[in-house]
């Protein structure tokens, strides 16, 4: 089992206080803190590496692309993708998600198709499709949830048509902390001749991740939440569908040749990198995950469920507290509210008293009307936090009752 007491010590921002009090950090769903390792390969990189990548023969744009390629190793290992070709990098998986919804409704769609997606998806899931939508004529389809938070698969195998063009599905999600069925989604919308999208955005940082072995055709993740930087993420994509896509965005990199006339684009993943890639972030998201390969996704799992448990047992003893989000299957996001005090209000005072939290629709509004609920008090964990921490948020709740 993980030690949080150890692994706290690499995080220096976790030492800090707020307002006076201990900070107690359970915004992990939003953005992980970084260990010392990746804040120190970003200072390194920049004192002693950098160079534009791939266009350099000087020493340091080889090392800066020797980097960034390895980089790309070590998420294709993360994630056990076949080739380093599957790995495009993006600034994160909403650019991920945009990606494919642009170039895939443009290659693969035309009017009258349409999209599966779910009830409890993030915004960056719904409204790529809703602007792509928009433009060629496709249609949305919504797989319900029951009151646990969970999918209906019977509903879903029901929503295909003959027009089902492809299915983009959560894998975790960032209200209840759901996690899907993705394999059996993935066999299905197979069964169908459809094609998958995962957004990983809420599992890749918590969980082991095997694209092959759940056979996804893209799964879309986030650097910042998997404890490496901002501005970088991933898309993977089956080779067969990236080569049949159009690029993304037009500029250098994604070329082979061009004249007035006309341009040939570069080999895959570079088709899709136009212009110069966040080679410093690639560099440090790799660090990010050697650190979590140290710990092992697995420990980082066990752990988290256990605190997620923990937290849920002893949440649950708090007079008016309704979870949102209670599926047999759940991981560390707890969505909740107490009696009639308003999230906003909670989420302001637990600030006060030095606990992160997050308040409001979480970006998942339509989830929000189907919860009848404008809102929630969002507590989500990463294997750094502690069962004192939970200890703490539990009595700030029953204090902060009180005063109501
Ligand atoms: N998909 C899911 C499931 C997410 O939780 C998020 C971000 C995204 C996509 C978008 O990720 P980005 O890195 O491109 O922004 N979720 C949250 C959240 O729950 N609070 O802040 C961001």
């Amino acid at each position: 089992m993980l030690n949080a007491d150890n692994i706290r010590k690499d995080f220096p921002i976790l030492s800090l206080s707020v307002y006076g009090k201990p900070l107690v950090y359970l915004d992990n769903a939003a953005t992980t803190q970084k260990p010392r390792s990746v804040v120190d390969a970003i200072a390194n990189e920049y004192y002693n590496v950098n160079a534009n990548v791939h266009r350099g023969v000087h020493f340091l744009s080889q090392k800066a692309t020797e980097l960034h390629e390895q980089a790309r190793e070590t998420v294709r290992a993360f994630i056990h993708a076949r080739s380093t070709s599957e790995i495009v990098f993006t600034r994160g998986t909403t650019e991920s998600i945009n990606l494919v919804a642009t170039c895939f409704s443009q290659a693969c769609m035309k009017e009258g198709d349409e999209v599966i997606i779910s009830a409890m998806e993030h915004h960056s899931n719904i409204v790529p499709w809703q602007m792509a939508a928009g433009r060629m004529g496709i249609q949305l389809k919504v797989i319900p949830i029951n009151d646990k938070g969970e999918l209906l698969m019977e509903d879903y195998e029901k929503l295909f048509s003959p027009h089902t063009r492809l299915v983009s599905v959560a894998h975790v999600s960032n209200v209840l902390g759901t996690v899907n069925p993705v394999k059996e989604i993935i066999s299905i919308a197979h069964d169908h001749g459809v094609p998958v999208l995962i957004d990983g955005a809420q599992s890749a940082p918590h969980m082991p991740i095997d694209v092959q072995e759940l056979d996804c055709d893209f799964f879309a993740f986030s650097g910042h939440k998997t404890y490496g930087p901002t501005g970088i993420g991933v898309l993977y994509g089956k080779e067969k569908w990236l080569d049949q896509l159009p690029p993304y965005q037009g500029g250098g990199e994604m070329i082979q040749h061009v004249s007035f006339q006309h341009t040939t684009y570069n080999e895959l993943p570079y088709k899709f990198e136009a212009g110069t890639p966040d080679y410093v972030g690639s560099h440090a998201l790799a660090v990010a995950i050697d650190y979590l390969n140290t710990l092992g996704m697995d420990n980082i799992h066990a752990y988290e469920r256990q605190l997620t448990d923990y937290a849920m047992r002893q949440m649950q003893q708090i007079e008016g507290m309704r979870f949102f989000g209670t599926a047999d299957n759940k991981d560390a996001v707890i969505s909740f509210l107490v009696g009639d005090i308003h999230h906003l209000d909670l989420g302001t005072l637990l600030d006060r008293l030095g606990i992160a939290v997050r308040t409001g629709h979480h970006c998942a509004e339509p989830l929000m009307h189907r919860l009848g609920i404008e809102g929630t008090v969002r507590a989500s964990l990463a294997f750094y936090n502690t069962r004192e921490e939970i200890d703490s948020l539990v009595a700030a709740i029953q204090r902060l009752k009180q005063m109501f």
